[in-house]
């Protein structure tokens, strides 16, 4: 039975600042994945601590949201077969060195924190997110 989901993705400022967009994007589609909505913004650091609130506790929290304020990111709406789980297999290992080959942060990411792309991390909050970006 198919099971059509979406989840939100980000190019994170690291792979936008190399000109990685249009690659990342391109091996989305490669591996099936439809986007269907997409914009390139830049967070001041209240909004990227809103959306990074889950993390409040975690002693790299002030890091994280400075960092994915620090320049232009790219939010997509990716819709796919089993689209959560399946973008977080593509995604690979939040730390690019434990990251399996070909996935999109083995390929592109630099570090734990600079690891080129975000992908929700289930259904809930994969609409959460996506609601966070597109539908204000
Ligand atoms: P995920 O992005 O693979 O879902 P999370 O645990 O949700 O990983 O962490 C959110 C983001 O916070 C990661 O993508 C990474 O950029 C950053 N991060 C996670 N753990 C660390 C750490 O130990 N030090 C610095 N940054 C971290
Ligand atoms: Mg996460």
């Amino acid at each position: 039975m198919s099971n059509i989901q979406q989840t939100l993705s980000i190019i994170k400022p690291d792979a936008v600042e190399r000109n990685l967009a249009d690659e990342i994007k391109s091996f989305l589609i490669k591996k099936n994945f439809k986007i269907i909505d997409n914009k390139k913004i830049h967070l001041n650091k209240d909004e990227a601590a809103e959306f990074y609130k889950v993390h409040q506790s975690k002693p790299f929290y002030n890091d994280l949201c400075s960092y994915l304020s620090s320049g232009p990111i790219v939010v997509m709406i990716l819709e796919g077969e089993n689209a959560v789980a399946s973008y977080r297999k593509i995604m690979g290992a939040t730390d690019p060195k434990n990251a399996e080959k070909n996935t999109i942060r083995k390929l592109y990411g630099i570090s734990i924190d600079k690891n080129s792309v975000h992908g929700s991390d289930s259904i809930d909050n994969a609409k959460k997110e996506i609601e966070f970006f597109f539908k204000n």
